[in-house]
């Protein structure tokens, strides 16, 4: 017997968190049971806390097999894994890291940009392979100097990518479903921001409202010398759209770090020169990811203190007092 409250650890995670988890808690791993579901039924109502990250959430079948729940720490900012407003509804507080990896997602998103317009991996294989001497120099790629960037998603990210862009002398406008007060210029019409556009980066949450947001009308607007960057989800992209799009030369390259099935990327990407591809790596940093270790180990730790936590998702905010 124990008198730690029980955690359960869905996902990996790092010796660090791991050691703040088993100092406070009786931590059981959820994938260390091939009977998930029977484990769920002998041991849920055991559970006040549950960690998880950004890419598993609460898989099906876990919140309602955990009667006694009251705290999900999630590793990562996106959290459209979670049913967050069923969790609130049954006063559950869920917990995300916002703001700790907005420098590393908008540093990931400038160096996509970058190596799809200077052809980094193509000229990186032309050094390689010895063409340079037997071709000569590299083709003429495109600079990404005062360009205009529409940036889909205005928040935490979204802004930090902005300021990295108008380093390098962009404009930059943005779409969102609300108007912000910010100087850059807003577009209330996604097509109409994409016509704009000679890069579209994609950095709003992933789920049903952004679903295929980046659809086949808004890549055409974009058109033939556009660039898409996505660092948001995979399912804000229609993927087979910007296949096709990038097949037939409607749209110029693309930067991508998330995918609509991951880890499966299509095949028809990986052949493609003027696409530029990372395994969801926007905060895959050491530094970075231990930030966002700290706060989801804060996040229970507070928790236990007095029954808050530091950074509740929105949807949560009224079950923690003063947030
Ligand atoms: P945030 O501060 O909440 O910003 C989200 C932005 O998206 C807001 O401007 C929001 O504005 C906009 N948005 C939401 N729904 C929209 C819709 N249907 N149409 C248009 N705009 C919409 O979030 P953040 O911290 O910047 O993070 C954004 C997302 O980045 C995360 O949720 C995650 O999916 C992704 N991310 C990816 C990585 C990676 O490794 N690639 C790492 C971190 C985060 P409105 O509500 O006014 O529409
Ligand atoms: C993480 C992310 O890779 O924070 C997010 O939303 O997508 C990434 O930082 C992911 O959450 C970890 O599972």
């Amino acid at each position: 017997m124990t008198d730690k409250p029980y955690l359960l650890q869905i996902g990996e995670v790092n010796d660090r968190m791991r050691q703040r988890y088993e100092a406070e808690f009786t931590v059981l791993r959820l994938f260390d049971h091939e009977d998930r579901a029977g484990f769920l039924a002998e041991h849920g109502a055991k559970f006040v806390a549950v960690a998880t990250d950004g890419h598993w959430g609460l898989p099906a079948g876990v919140p309602e097999a955990l009667p006694n729940l009251k705290v999900v720490s999630s590793y990562g900012v996106g959290y459209d894994a979670i049913d967050a407003d069923s969790a609130a509804a049954r006063g559950i507080i869920v917990a995300h890291t916002p703001d700790v990896l907005n420098d590393e997602v908008a540093d990931t998103a400038m160096m996509l940009w970058l190596a799809v317009s200077r052809g980094l991996i193509p000229s990186d294989a032309w050094a390689r392979s010895g063409q340079w001497r037997r071709d000569g120099a590299f083709p003429l790629t495109r600079s990404v100097q005062n360009r205009t960037v529409g940036i889909l998603g205005f928040g935490r990210i979204g802004q930090t990518i902005a300021a990295r862009a108008e380093a390098f002398g962009a404009k930059v406008i943005y779409h969102t479903r609300t108007r912000r007060d910010v100087p850059q210029v807003y577009y209330g019409d996604l097509v109409d921001m994409a016509t704009a556009s000679d890069v579209l980066i994609c950095i709003t949450p992933g789920g049903a409202a952004t679903r295929h947001l980046v659809n086949a009308q808004v890549l055409a607007a974009l058109g033939p010398e556009g660039i898409l960057i996505n660092v948001a989800r995979g399912s804000v992209v229609d993927e087979p759209a910007l296949i096709a799009a990038l097949q037939s030369g409607a749209l110029g390259g693309a930067g991508l770090d998330v995918f609509e099935v991951e880890p499966a990327i299509p095949e028809a990407l990986k052949s493609m020169e003027n696409v530029v591809m990372t395994p969801h790596v926007g905060s895959a940093t050491v530094e970075t990811r231990q930030a966002m270790g700290d706060l989801t180990c804060d996040n229970l730790s507070r928790f236990l203190k007095d029954g808050t936590v530091l950074t509740p998702v929105p949807e949560c905010r009224d079950l923690v007092p003063g947030d």
